[in-house]
């Protein structure tokens, strides 16, 4: 892509409502625009970002063995009458009326409808388990929406929903998503911690948040100071074997939120309690029967007797992680972007734009990148070095390449690395091998 016909929106100041650094500076890396309180569109940077994480969120729960489908954002009220929380939502939830006066709402989860689409399809105990999941908008009006897009009313989430014939299949499907989660944000490069935490609107008993500790986060939490140096992905095991014992290691190591924290019966001691504040990017549950015996989610069992499924739910705030990841990786000059997530791979910088020989070499490596299917966003704009330095360490892009006189003489490019700082000269070749090479 070339910067001169890209639509990058940036802004030098810092717009004066962001409150914290990663509305700031999706702000001004022109991620995001503000539409409405607490809804944002999401311009082509950003899109970019989304689509990646999107992306990597899919492909855990593709192997952890959960099926992806779509369901609609707007639901009717009378699914939510039959497990009784259309009235209980309260203000939440955004209600709206089509033009027979039927009563609708813009979804904020999932609960009822998938439990209305599998019991319509699903009789015998042969159907399950099942794990269905959706990556979809949801609307939640919010009281108090803030922080950009960690907190919006309109959000991106991975909901999926696992339907199990009795307790213990429910729990290896927990156990299973627990897992997917780990990955997933370990993908993402962040280190999310599994807390115990309520269920709340959801419901159950059994309930983890998956928190990534930051001073902006919106939850108070507490851990064993294990957890700073673990790296509990070392001791992942497969999907496919016994995750009794590493889902025992995971939650035996203390952490909860502090709706769930006693002080009075904490089971570590003082001193290596750690009391923070995170960011929560997942939250999944079980809670058994709560939705299947309202809505009729019953299927014959292999004796013939029908049996209302054991669910769970299980949720990645999509959206609201591409702020958590800026609020884990950033520096003075702006947002530094883990190769998983990058908008772009490379950021290519011509210093000269309008002096031939730079033009050339610079066209010529944008050529080669892109025929090696490497990602790159070409800074071909007449503006000044400095000015073009600033955008792209601004936007994050994970590689710099350089093309500037000094080196086109001499045939060699500079090659800087945006988390780092580091740079090197390379002949062409070298710096494209180095690209397009392994990790
Ligand atoms: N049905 C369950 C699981 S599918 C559910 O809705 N869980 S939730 O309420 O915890 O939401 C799942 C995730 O969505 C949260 O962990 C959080 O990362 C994200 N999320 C929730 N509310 C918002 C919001 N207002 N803005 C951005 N992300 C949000």
């Amino acid at each position: 892509m070339r910067l001169s016909a890209y639509f990058l929106p940036t802004l030098k100041e810092n717009p004066s409502e962001a409150q914290i650094v990663s509305h700031r500076l999706m702000l001004r890396a022109g991620m995001i625009r503000q539409t409405g309180a607490g809804i944002y569109a999401w311009l082509p940077l950003g899109q970019r970002v989304l689509k990646r994480i999107e992306r990597i969120v899919r492909e855990e729960q593709d192997a952890s063995g959960a099926q992806e489908l779509l369901m609609p954002t707007i639901q009717p009220a009378e699914l939510w009458r039959e497990s009784g929380r259309y009235d209980d939502y309260g203000k939440e939830m955004l209600r709206i009326r089509d033009r027979h006066d039927r009563e609708m709402l813009y979804g904020p989860t999932n609960e009822e409808m998938i439990t209305d689409i599998f019991k319509n399809s699903c009789k015998s105990y042969r159907d399950l388990p099942k794990n269905l999941y959706h990556i979809q908008w949801k609307f939640r009006d919010e009281i108090r929406p803030r922080f950009g897009v960690m907190r919006g009313r309109e959000f991106l989430m991975k909901d999926a929903y696992s339907f199990d014939l009795d307790a213990a299949g429910a729990r290896r499907a927990y156990q299973k998503m627990f897992l997917a989660y780990l990955r997933t944000f370990a993908r993402l490069g962040l280190k999310a911690i599994p807390m115990r935490a309520e269920s709340g609107a959801i419901g159950g008993n059994l309930s983890h948040e998956f928190i990534i500790l930051a001073e902006t986060g919106e939850s108070g939490v507490f851990c064993d100071r294990t957890w700073l140096d673990l790296d509990v992905m070392a001791e992942a095991p497969g999907f496919d074997d016994d995750l009794e014992r590493f889902f025992a290691r995971a939650t035996g190591i203390y952490a909860a939120t502090d709706e769930k924290h006693d002080a009075a019966d904490c089971p570590i001691p003082a001193d290596r309690l750690v009391s923070a504040r995170g960011i929560e990017v997942g939250h999944i549950f079980y809670f058994g029967t709560k939705y299947s015996k309202p809505l009729g989610a019953v299927v014959a069992g292999p004796d013939g007797e029908p049996v209302a499924v054991e669910m769970g739910s299980y949720g990645i705030g999509v959206s609201r992680l591409a702020g958590a990841i800026i609020e884990a990786s950033h520096d003075e000059a702006g947002i530094i972007w883990p190769d998983s997530v990058a908008p772009f791979q490379v950021g290519l910088i011509n210093l000269k734009s309008g002096d031939a020989a730079c033009d050339r070499v610079a066209a010529e490596v944008y050529g080669d990148l892109r025929r090696a299917g490497v990602e790159v966003l070409y800074d071909d704009r007449a503006e000044r070095p400095g000015v073009k330095f600033a955008d792209m360490d601004l936007i994050g892009v994970p590689w710099q390449v350089l093309v500037g006189p000094r080196g086109v003489k001499s045939g060699v490019v500079e090659l800087k690395r945006r988390a780092t700082g580091e740079r090197a000269e390379l002949s062409r070749d070298s710096a494209l091998a180095k690209l397009t090479g392994p990790a």
